[in-house]
């Protein structure tokens, strides 16, 4: 096992944080290790069609990185691997939180902090063993998914290597490169599902491991991946003492703080001596009744504190605010992007409350029947996945979207000028840029949330629904032995084929796919386990219209039986729709 490849999938949905090439730290970190035991190591960043599949099918293990939003793109390219016989290990944020689903497209999950897991993983299997001793592993044994204890102990950070940058494909395009002081929140916000993999114990680096990593970067700029950077004033002031003493100048940095960095003047001081250009600071919300339900423990003072402070020290916010608690109304969002103006916030992000799974967030929502739909990539902040409170999922959306387009709207980003300048300006017209841009893409979305009817858990108009207005629902046709069996479960499309295809009856089964794919935004899953084709040519035929059913329906999942079937319709022509999007491969094992 000597040529491993890390893959951090990028989401297909257009929005923001879409742009930007800095990865999470995880890979590097992990790829760096492997490297110092001696393998090949390499790691891509980007969406499953633009990744190089020559080299990712000649690897002998591949590691995938998830986070809700990606774990789509991840279990298709997983599915596509795998159909291909290539060894998969899937870990991050959303595996850790789901390892049952990720390990339906693996052979290994590995949850939560994964630095003593991976390379004995990969060890063991070289010794052709079974992992059974190695902390946060799942695997399967006989159908059965096993699912190791998780790591007792949170790791120590000063016993992890610099990450290795270069070892990523998009290091030269990266203009911020990424750096990690410290790992877990004390807090504990009830949307957040940080601590969930990191812990509530904040642990740090050492100063002068720290200090040796940022001289790597003289002249770079930096963004410090810590969730909180300031989260112990007195070693961040250590830290930034050494920074100005060695003189380690960075084209400037930014990092993620609370409002109560803003109360130390001799942190601040510090911050903009050691070139400290952006803070990025979860504000959450102006509502008072939504700061305690968040369990933020900040108060609308002292948001308004922290943003006159950050700026007399020239400092540049980034202020994020969730909408849709559940005592937030319409007034709400408007408010918040009155109150971003008049305070001069320099640029801003509103986000939509998301309830990532596994948190008590989401166990909340499900058990009141408010999911919306269990899409993913979706869970990404800027989509309404939830039904809120006291308005409607299309309202959320839409306010949402308004309230970015005015706080990004040319007026606000001249009169900004005078006040925090032209460094802003700039940052405020690249938003108004991508917020446009969002909002064209995104239409299907609100239409999507507009059909919805009230009371109705679903995400609408499914093509099945369209199939239920013709009388043709639960159609079970017999055509000679092919049979075919459409459904509908929580809102997802499932064509279940089974018996002999012959190229007549897959003509059938062609209209039938035809006549379903009038809506461009569904989901619909083909079962074709209890499928054989009758020759080469109908398995031909069959892969393109799965293509053509896939270009045009939002996601298509195909359900295959075994990796042998699998691997006889890549080898039939699916092969060249690796490229295909929103196509998943899944293979039942049992
Ligand atoms: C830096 C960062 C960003 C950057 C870079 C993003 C990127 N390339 O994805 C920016 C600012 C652009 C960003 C944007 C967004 N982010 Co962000 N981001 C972070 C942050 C603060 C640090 C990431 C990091 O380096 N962590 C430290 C490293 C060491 O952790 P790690 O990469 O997860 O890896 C460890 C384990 O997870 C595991 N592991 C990870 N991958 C793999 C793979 C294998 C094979 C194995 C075995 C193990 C393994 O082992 C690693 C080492 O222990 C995290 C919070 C956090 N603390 O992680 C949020 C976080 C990842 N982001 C989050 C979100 C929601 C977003 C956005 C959707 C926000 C938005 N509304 O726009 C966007 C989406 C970006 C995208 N990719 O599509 C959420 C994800 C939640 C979830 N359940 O998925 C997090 C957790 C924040 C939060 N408070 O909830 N983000
Ligand atoms: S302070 Fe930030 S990282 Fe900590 S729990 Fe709250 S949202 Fe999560």
């Amino acid at each position: 096992m000597e040529r491993i490849i890390l893959v951090e999938p990028q989401s297909k949905e257009d929005h923001v944080y879409r742009h930007v090439r800095m990865p999470r730290l995880g890979l590097p970190i992990l790829g760096t290790q492997l490297q110092e035991a001696g393998y090949d190591v390499k790691i891509f960043m980007g969406t499953g069609d633009a990744l190089p599949w020559p080299q990712l099918l000649q690897a002998d293990l591949v590691g995938i990185s998830t986070t809700t939003a990606t774990c789509r793109e991840a279990y298709q390219i997983a599915g596509n691997l795998k159909a291909h016989g290539i060894t998969v290990v899937i870990g991050g944020m959303h595996a850790t939180f789901m390892p049952a689903e990720a390990l339906q497209f693996a052979d290994y999950v590995i949850r939560g902090e994964a630095e003593l897991s991976l390379l004995p993983l990969v060890q063991t299997l070289e010794a052709g063993l079974a992992p059974t001793d190695i902390p946060g592993v799942s695997y399967w044994q006989d159908n059965q998914q096993i699912h190791n204890e998780l790591l007792k102990t949170p790791i120590d950070m000063d016993t992890l290597p610099i990450p290795d940058l270069t070892l990523l494909n998009k290091f030269s395009s990266m203009r911020t490169i990424p750096v990690i002081t410290s790992r877990g929140c004390p807090y504990n916000c009830t949307f957040c599902c940080v601590t969930e993999v990191f812990g509530r114990r904040y642990r740090h680096r050492s100063t002068a491991s720290i200090l040796e990593e940022l001289t790597h970067y003289r002249g770079k700029s930096i963004f410090f991946c810590d969730d909180n950077f300031a989260a112990k004033p007195e070693l961040t002031k250590e830290l930034l003492r050494g920074m100005i003493a060695r003189g380690i100048k960075l084209k400037g940095w930014g990092a993620q703080v609370r409002v109560d960095a803003a109360r130390d003047d001799e942190l601040l001081s510090l911050m903009k001596r050691a070139g400290c250009a952006i803070v990025y600071i979860g504000f959450e919300s102006i509502n008072p009744a939504t700061l305690e339900g968040y369990n933020k423990q900040q108060t609308v003072a002292d948001i308004e504190e922290a943003i006159r402070r950050f700026h007399d020290y020239g400092i540049r916010i980034h202020g994020m605010f969730v909408f849709g608690a559940d005592t937030d109304t319409v007034e709400t969002i408007r408010q918040t992007e009155r109150f971003a103006n008049q305070n001069r916030i320099d640029s801003i992000q509103f986000m939509i409350l998301t309830p990532f799974p596994n948190t008590p967030f989401y166990d909340k929502l499900e058990a009141e029947g408010r999911i919306l739909t269990r899409d993913w990539s979706l869970y990404d902040g800027h989509h309404t996945v939830f039904q809120p409170a006291l308005l409607s999922p299309e309202a959320l959306q839409l306010e949402t979207l308004k309230a970015m387009k005015r706080f990004y709207s040319p007026k606000h980003i001249w009169r900004n000028l005078g006040l925090t300048g032209f460094g802003s300006v700039i940052h405020r017209t690249i938003g108004w840029v991508l917020t446009r841009h969002f909002e064209r893409r995104n239409r299907w979305y609100e239409n999507l949330l507009k059909r919805k009817q009230p009371g109705d858990p679903r995400p609408v108009a499914l093509l099945y629904r369209l199939l239920k207005a013709a009388g043709k629902n639960d159609l079970q046709t017999n055509a000679n032995q092919l049979k075919v069996l459409l459904t509908e479960h929580k809102g997802i499309l499932h064509l279940k084929l089974r018996g002999l295809a012959d190229k007549l009856q897959l003509a059938e089964v062609k209209i039938i796919l035809r006549g379903l794919s009038k809506e461009h935004y569904s989901q619909v899953v083909v079962n074709i386990e209890g499928l054989r084709f009758a020759s080469d040519q109908a398995a031909v035929v069959f892969s393109k219209s799965l293509a053509r059913l896939g270009s045009r329906v939002r996601r298509l999942q195909v359900v295959a039986a075994a990796e042998k079937q699998a691997s006889y319709l890549i080898g039939k022509g699916l092969k060249k729709r690796l490229r295909m999007q929103r196509f998943e491969l899944l293979i039942n094992r049992a």
